[in-house]
């Protein structure tokens, strides 16, 4: 059973050197959050981080939502990240042929590949979509999660696709961080990470289709390694103190898990 292993051990057993750090860095900060920042303005989304930077491992961002845009804003989100000691993860869920993949990630306005640690990864268009990034690292180490499942009801995902979609994967562990996915069950090697959004520590829903579930569920019954919060933090009265709330309540049910 991987959950029950210390993200130290299992910074040892990553095949990939983005989810080895992002271990490291989970069991250095004793923080396993990933903060969804799901804001559109640049100045929104620095000073958030200015004030919860020190509790999070990960920030996830959907650089396309941003309004300003710049090279400037990537220079201060990288010192930042620095400062802080956290990881970017750019959740574009890229879902085209390789070829394509391969220059949305490298081209455009936001260039991706020069700043994002990880990205989000759809297995819908088959291998190739892997081969692209893989190909496309020019020797700057980065990283993959595979979406295996979605936290969206209605969904249209099943259990096979989930199932081929974990194959895939594992015939890329160098590039592999793991996979967003919702269940323990999805997979078992230790090495790869499970990154888990849907969660709230109340609400069960949102209006359109979001379903969440407790920080204490995701840790002890789904598997969760990384836990993503967006509107729970981000939209709360106080997003620095409610940021230190869902550390403190994730890194609690982490103990309890890895304590047996
Ligand atoms: N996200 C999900 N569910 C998924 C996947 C990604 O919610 O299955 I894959 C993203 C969408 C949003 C964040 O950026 O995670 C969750 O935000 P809230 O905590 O505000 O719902």
């Amino acid at each position: 059973d991987r959950t029950l292993l210390p993200y130290e051990k299992r910074a040892e057993l990553a095949t990939n050197s983005i989810a080895k750090e992002l271990f490291n860095i989970m069991a250095t900060k004793k923080t396993n959050l990933c903060l969804s920042v799901d804001l559109t303005t640049t100045t929104s989304i620095l000073d958030l981080l200015e004030k919860v930077g020190e509790h999070v491992c990960l920030v996830k961002t959907h650089i396309d939502i941003i309004e300003d845009f710049s090279a400037d804003f990537i220079t201060r989100l990288k010192s930042l990240a620095k400062r802080f000691n956290f990881l970017i993860l750019e959740d574009r869920k890229y879902a085209d042929i390789g070829n394509t993949v391969s220059l949305q990630y490298l081209k455009g306005l936001y260039k991706v590949a020069e700043w994002a640690d990880c990205v989000t990864v759809h297995s819908l268009p088959g291998e190739g979509i892997l081969k692209a990034l893989n190909n496309s690292t020019n020797g700057v180490s980065q990283g993959v999660f595979l979406l295996a499942e979605m936290s969206s009801e209605g969904n249209l995902i099943t259990p096979d696709y989930t199932e081929e979609t974990v194959k895939m994967a594992l015939k890329y562990p160098n590039l592999m961080c793991g996979f967003v996915c919702q269940n323990k069950s999805t997979f078992k090697e230790p090495g790869l990470i499970q990154l888990t959004p849907g969660v709230q520590l109340e609400s069960t829903k949102d209006g359109l289709g979001q379903v969440y579930n407790t920080p204490e569920k995701v840790m002890l019954e789904k598997g969760a390694d990384v836990v993503v919060v967006g509107r729970g933090i981000v939209a709360a009265k106080s997003p620095e103190s409610q940021a230190l709330v869902y550390k403190d309540v994730l890194w609690k049910n982490y103990l309890k898990r890895v304590s047996g």
